[in-house]
């Protein structure tokens, strides 16, 4: 049965993958399972319709029959556990793949999440700055622990992985900041993740809601 995802039908970010669709985008096409995106408004969003399936009335939401999830991590770990690919099959190998899921979303995306929205919302404030030094300062911290474990490895784990992937997508929002720059190694395994074919064809399915364009192949 084919999923269906929904994605923004004007995502803010014009195309630049950083919704959390991509991640769901990029973990379908990394275990080849074809799939429908329901595009939806902001004020769609909000509808009792879709806070049947997303009580939070967020996106993304994934449906494949009668199951509705909601959580880009839970939809992920959804789509690794129920396909090869994104999870080794050694137990242990296992277990260390989806504790990286874990550390990407409760432990490294905090403190980058933090900054961007003090940076959306908090602008005019008169303490803005300060905060934002500190928030800067929070992500580094976590910036240069998660560097020196990865090292000169390719993955997190050895070979890529759902902890990678969402390790990656949740880097890929500082993008732009100058921060990035400061740890050749995190922009070296993000530029890995970024050459995988089934992350461009994730990132070129988004891309196309933005310019309009169908995606070909
Ligand atoms: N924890 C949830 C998950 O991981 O699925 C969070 C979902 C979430 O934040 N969804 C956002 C949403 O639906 C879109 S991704 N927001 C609408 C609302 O809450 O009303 C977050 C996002 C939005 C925009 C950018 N951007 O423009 O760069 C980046 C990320």
């Amino acid at each position: 049965m084919t999923p269906t995802i929904t994605a923004f039908e004007r995502s803010p970010d014009r195309g630049r993958g950083l919704a959390r669709d991509m991640r769901v985008r990029w973990a379908l096409e990394e275990v080849g399972q074809a799939y429908d995106v329901r595009l939806v408004s902001f004020s769609e969003l909000k509808e009792a319709a879709h806070r049947r399936l997303h009580p939070f009335g967020q996106i993304p939401t994934y449906e494949e029959g009668d199951l509705a999830l909601f959580e880009s991590g839970a939809i992920v770990f959804h789509i690794a556990q129920r396909h090869a690919g994104l999870l080794p099959d050694d137990a242990k190998a296992r277990a260390r793949a989806i504790t990286w899921m874990f550390a990407a979303l409760n432990t490294v995306e905090p403190p980058i999440f933090e900054r961007s929205m003090a940076i959306i919302v908090e602008r005019e404030k008169a303490w803005h700055e300060e905060r934002l030094r500190l928030l800067e300062d929070r992500v580094h911290v976590r910036l240069g622990e998660l560097s020196g474990r990865l090292g000169d490895a390719n993955w997190l784990e050895g070979v890529f992985s759902a902890g990678d992937l969402l390790m990656v997508t949740v880097l890929r929002r500082l993008v732009g900041s100058g921060i990035l720059e400061n740890y050749p190694r995190l922009c070296a395994y993000i530029a890995r993740a970024e050459a995988r074919p089934a992350y461009q064809r994730a990132f070129e399915g988004q891309l196309s809601v933005f310019t309009g364009q169908p995606t070909t192949g």
